[in-house]
């Protein structure tokens, strides 16, 4: 228990909670559970291993096999690179899920961005030539309810990923606040694609000021090559008697996964520690799959404040970021304020010119108007047809959703956010 657990900032901002309208972002905090983060800087979570986020570009017919010296029972270019795509997706949960966590003692409740505020960086990879610039690129695409469009593209090795962070959360008697995640998250290596879905998981620990992230449910992987991985989450004690464990299943095809057949491979083991992989039908261990512990995260480079454009993430925020710092709830209430009330003026504005706020550099797609055997640009296009093979919804449902599933039939729009590559080549005001 810690000492903030009594104070009676706290226990006014649990009498709150009764009163929870499902949007997280309206519930008024103490300052010592703000963090001084936006929302729009999550996605830079998915590279924080640049290597891994790159590797299966590296992987090729002829060095296949070195890539997992340990699995000597590998059985082809594709199964390397879903190994290598799984094993970056398990690398990225670390940094997702405890990183507040590691650097702050608890999860905090991040800033919520205003309509416009963007993000962005890259990771040089200045020490590995191959490794060319990864550059991140997030804006906020909408504010009620609060959307965060991202891509993540590495031109030199041609792998880009796009997705969008929306979520839906609860508040169950226990305290226990449940969130789904929205939306999925696409990974494009060269020509083969893989549709990611995402977790949902729950904050324990808010009755004591100590949240903490679990995660429940499971994530897909699906590759355009047919092959298939799914990961199932458990916390403290399901499988193993240890935290953020998984337990994850590689399979040749969906129709093996449907059939209950062998898969190729198990993965099993915390995602925030050691996992190992083993053969899927002997078991046979074959060596460690993933160490996130001896596997140091690479922190993005940001420009320095001054040199930020003033829709720019930390700029924006930055004496909020200092009252929360100070503890100092009138600093933070004022310079709220002010953002709060730009962003009324400009939405003011626009009703009376009846225009729309522009976005930058994403386009919503409306995929209710495209059919699977028409075919729009690559990445459009492979969404369908992978969310078609795992039998998913593609409608503004949580993660995972299956076709004529509850959460399928109640939802009516399909719509997704996507990187309009163009815009960012046009672009002239901000830099990474
Ligand atoms: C739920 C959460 C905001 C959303 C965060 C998401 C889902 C955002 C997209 C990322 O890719 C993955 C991700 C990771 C975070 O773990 C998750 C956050 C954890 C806590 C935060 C709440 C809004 C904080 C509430 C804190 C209160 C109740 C004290």
């Amino acid at each position: 228990m810690t000492d903030y657990a009594s104070s009676s900032s706290w226990t006014s901002f649990l009498k709150s909670v009764a009163s929870f309208s499902g949007d997280i972002s309206s519930l008024t905090a103490p300052p010592f559970i703000l963090s001084t983060t936006s929302l729009s800087e999550f996605p830079q979570y998915w590279a924080e291993h640049p290597d891994l986020f790159l590797e299966s570009s590296f992987i090729t017919e002829e060095n296949y096999k070195s890539k997992f010296p340990e699995v000597t029972d590998l059985e082809s270019v594709d199964v390397a690179r879903m190994l290598s795509v799984t094993r970056w997706f398990i690398a990225t949960l670390k940094s997702q899920y405890c990183s507040r966590n590691e650097s702050m003692g608890t999860e905090k409740k991040p800033l919520n961005p205003f309509l416009g505020e963007v993000f962005v960086g890259k990771w040089d990879n200045k020490e590995k030539e191959e490794y060319g610039e990864t550059v991140l690129l997030s804006e906020q695409v909408s504010h009620h309810p609060p959307k965060t469009a991202y891509t993540i593209f590495n031109d030199k090795n041609d792998v880009k990923l796009e997705g969008y962070n929306q979520v839906k959360a609860t508040f169950s008697k226990t305290l226990m606040l449940g969130v789904k995640q929205l939306g999925h998250a696409m990974l494009h290596v060269k020509d083969e694609s893989f549709l990611v879905t995402l977790p949902a998981l729950h904050i324990e620990g808010i009755l004591m000021a100590a949240p903490f992230v679990e995660l429940n449910s499971k994530s897909m992987i699906q590759s355009s090559s047919g092959l298939v991985t799914v990961i199932e989450y458990s916390g403290r004690g399901y499988f193993s008697g240890k935290k953020n464990t998984f337990k994850a299943k590689l399979y040749k095809s969906v129709e093996d996964l449907n059939a209950n057949n062998y898969p190729l491979y198990t993965m099993s083991g915390q995602w925030s520690g050691v996992s190992k992989i083993a053969n899927g039908e002997t078991g046979e261990e074959r060596g460690t799959f993933y160490d996130a512990i001896n596997h140091p995260t690479e922190h993005i480079y940001v420009k320095p404040i001054e040199e930020q454009n003033p829709l720019e993430s930390r700029r924006a925020w930055e004496k909020v970021a200092e009252g929360i710092t100070f503890g100092d709830m009138s600093m933070i209430a004022q310079e709220k304020g002010k953002i709060e009330n730009h962003q009324r003026e400009l939405r003011k504005q626009e009703e009376e010119e009846g225009t729309e706020w522009k976005r930058r550099w994403f386009k919503e797609v409306d995929y209710s108007t495209i059919s699977a055997n028409e075919p729009l640009d690559k990445t459009d296009d492979k969404f369908i047809q992978l969310s078609a093979e795992l039998n998913l919804s593609t409608k503004n449902t949580p993660s995972g959703s299956v076709v004529g599933d509850k959460d399928d039939l109640k939802a009516e729009t399909c719509s997704h956010w996507r990187f309009n590559r163009q815009a960012w080549d046009d672009e002239k005001e901000i830099k990474v």
